[in-house]
């Protein structure tokens, strides 16, 4: 075999190159034992038994056998990328963070973002909250904001979690339903927890069904410090928005996406920065002091509280971007280890009790997840900057330190590691006071004012999907008494939504649940609704284009251009992936076949079909749908004149909506501005009704 020169081998926090040590390609053992055949195992005769001697065959099937590590215990499913964040101006005042101040530095982040209860291999478009957890490489060590895509969360006390992910998770007896909210045990438990109220009530929105990883805003959740160098602290909340808008899927389009492509998200991060368009996020910050603190009536160490951001106005303060897929999703995306306590000098922790629950859990959880104290020495979880202390050996341990000495203080390594007053991470000297005690704190007890909050700062149609998905999830809780104590608990939420989940379920019974604390309304913020303050955009999003034999050649070309405009992608779907001929003449490839691209994996749709190819698709079921589904999830239609007997078929009328586009050749433009809106709301009531 020719030699090929030997590449490097190694590039920071990337992969092995597939060259071996003396730089050629041959297939070895984990040895360095080339292989000469990789295809038969050893035997005695052309017929016989397999010998117990063959060591390439056991040593293959042995690291085949090991290849799985315990999934995380909660957000199995996740997709990952690299990128880099740089801050927009010094935030010296705020926080002696080097990397929040210095705005030419590009510091390298991994990013992954996940669903919560269900397994490895569920299907990412299911109703949960989604994970968004970056780890920023910074030359101070590595800074992991672990965060969610909603800014609270179901409980106020780390000792709940477990009882939180096992009511949500399969059940134990059965093993079903896999990631999935909609059973008995979580909203038994939930019902029987009120300070769950608020985040149901994020759950149960679109917030909870996003159109993509790169469309969601994130929240580090609780309170945080900033430190600055002369020790002053700053109480901050961490927000991250993507620069193309947020924008969540219909309930209905999410359960057959789930069918269509089951990791419809994670294609969709992947296929946008494989082809250069990077998902950019801005993080801004909600700085605010003690005094502000004291003046909120809910407390600021409640996990189940935001602060309004028409009270404390976001402030931005830098810009990631994601610019690279990893390069093995087992060594990157599986392997890296979040932990909420990654902090660096200049940033801290409050008192939080779920926070402070979680400075514990994520170093235990990756003892068992990656086998040992030494994970930090893979490759995705090693940081940038120099590593040098006397902690040694434990399993796979990869560092060979050297010398006799492997404590402090000694006279025998004087140039050996020290601590370092200052530089060194100082935890900010918070006062303390009081007595041991295991309690809820008085000023955690209003479980339903920010529920009402979120309530009435929705628009119409959110306020529909959110009655429906209650009534989705408790139509599928078996126990009446659950049912009745849930309605219980929205009653004090509000009355129009009690009304409408028990309608759409049909409930007489309601229990009557007393609150901790008499509710009361706090001013509507805006600024929750994603309709409200969407974007009208179609940058990042995609037009599926169902064409035919004989389609109009200009029309599609006149389409892709408008597209290509807008920052949007197209995809040809054709009745079959071998692609059609055009009415030039000219064959024009398909991406998809029909029956393997329903219209919900498109954000609009344009139907192209000639005369003879819709007399052609005029029985073919997955062609009515297609059409039907891209009118009853509200998207804007493209149609030319020849695609009628499709549209009639359907029963969708050509011409219902402001989303309902005749095409010619020239009028992609208006199209596109009929799909900058994303989703034709004023439609929404004659496809759908609450419940
Ligand atoms: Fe987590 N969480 N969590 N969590 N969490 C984990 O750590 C935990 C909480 C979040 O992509 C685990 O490495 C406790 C809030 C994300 O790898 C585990 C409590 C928020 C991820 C764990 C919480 C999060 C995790 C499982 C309550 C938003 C995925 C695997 C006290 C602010 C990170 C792992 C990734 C993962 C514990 C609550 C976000 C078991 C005990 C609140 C995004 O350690």
């Amino acid at each position: 075999m020719a030699k090929k020169p030997s590449t490097v081998a190694t590039r920071g926090n990337g992969g092995e190159t597939h060259q071996n040590a003396s730089g050629d390609n041959s297939l070895t053992t984990n040895q360095g034992v080339v292989v000469a055949d990789n295809q038969n195992s050893l035997r005695a005769g052309n017929r016989g038994p397999t010998l117990l001697e063959d060591f390439v065959l056991r040593e293959k099937i042995t690291a085949f056998d090991h290849e799985r590590i315990p999934e995380r215990v909660v957000h199995a499913r996740g997709s990952a990328a690299h990128g880099y964040f740089q801050v927009y101006e010094p935030l010296s005042s705020l926080t002696s963070a080097a990397f929040l101040n210095d705005p030419k530095a590009k510091t390298r982040v991994f990013v992954r973002f996940s669903t919560v209860a269900g397994g490895a291999g569920s299907a990412d478009t299911v109703r949960d909250v989604r994970g968004f957890a970056t780890k920023f490489y910074t030359e101070e060590g590595n800074f992991d904001l672990v965060g969610n895509n909603i800014p609270v969360f179901f409980i106020q006390d780390a000792m709940k979690f477990p009882d939180l992910i096992h009511s949500v998770k399969m059940e134990p007896d059965r093993g079903f339903p896999q990631a999935a909210s909609a059973h008995d045990t979580f909203w038994d438990f939930v019902s029987l927890t009120p300070e769950s109220m608020h985040m149901l009530m994020w759950a149960m929105s679109d917030r909870a069904i996003p159109r993509s990883y790169r469309m969601m805003e994130g929240f580090g959740v609780h309170t945080f410090r900033l430190v600055n160098a002369s020790g002053k602290s700053t109480f901050v909340k961490f927000h991250w928005r993507p620069s193309i808008g947020s924008a969540s899927l219909i309930w209905d389009e999410a359960v057959k996406i789930a069918g269509a492509d089951c990791d419809f998200h994670r294609r969709d991060l992947w296929e946008a920065i494989a082809s250069g368009d990077f998902p950019e996020f801005e993080l801004s910050i909600q700085a605010f002091d003690q005094k502000t603190a004291d003046s909120f009536d809910f407390d600021i160490l409640d996990p189940t509280k935001l602060i309004p951001e028409e009270v404390v106005p976001l402030r931005p303060i830098g810009r990631m971007v994601l610019d690279r897929n990893p390069d093995n999703f087992f060594a990157e995306t599986e392997q890296v280890a979040f932990q909420a306590g990654n902090l660096v000098p200049g940033i801290d922790v409050s008192d939080d009790p779920l926070l402070q629950g979680r400075l514990f859990s994520y170093l235990d959880t990756q003892l068992i997840r990656l086998g040992g104290p030494n994970f930090q020495e893979i490759p995705i979880n090693r940081p940038v900057c120099p590593m040098h202390n006397l902690q040694r050996d434990g399993h796979m341990r990869t560092t060979v330190p050297k010398g006799r000495v492997a404590y402090e203080p000694n006279s025998l390594d004087p140039d050996g590691p020290r601590e370092d007053k200052a530089k060194g991470f100082h935890s900010f000297a918070a006062g303390l006071e009081g007595e041991k005690v295991r309690v809820r704190s008085e000023t955690f007890s209003d479980h339903y004012n920010q529920a009402r909050l979120f309530w009435s700062s929705m628009t119409g149609p959110e306020h529909m999907h959110i009655v429906n998905a209650f009534a989705f999830e408790l139509g599928k809780v078996e126990t009446p008494a659950i049912r009745a104590r849930m309605l219980g608990h929205l009653k004090h939420i509000n009355g129009d939504l009690a009304d409408g989940v028990a309608a759409a379920l049909g409930a007489t019974e309601v229990e009557t649940i007393k609150p901790a604390m008499a509710p009361h309304d706090m001013k509507p913020s805006p600024a929750l609704s994603l309709i409200s303050k969407a974007l009208e955009t179609f940058k990042g999003r995609k037009l599926g284009v169902l064409v035919t034999d004989g389609v109009d050649a200009a029309v599609l070309a006149d389409l892709r251009k408008a597209a290509k405009a807008e920052g949007a992608k197209v995809a040809i779907i054709a009745p079959r992936i071998g692609g059609v001929t055009g009415s030039d003449g000219q064959a024009i490839a398909a991406d998809h076949a029909l029956s393997s691209a329903p219209s919900v994996l498109f954000d609009a749709v344009a139907v192209l079909a000639s005369d003879k190819g819709a007399e052609a698709l005029v029985n073919e079921a997955a062609a009515i749908d297609w059409i039907r589904d891209a009118f009853g999830h509200l998207k804007a239609i493209g149609h030319v004149a020849s695609a009628t007997a499709l549209f009639d078929k359907a029963d969708v009328p050509m011409e219902a909506d402001e989303g309902m586009v005749p095409l010619a050749k020239g009028s992609g433009a208006t199209l596109m501005a009929a799909a900058r809106k994303h989703r034709i709301w004023a439609r929404e009531p004659h496809v759908r009704t609450p419940g």
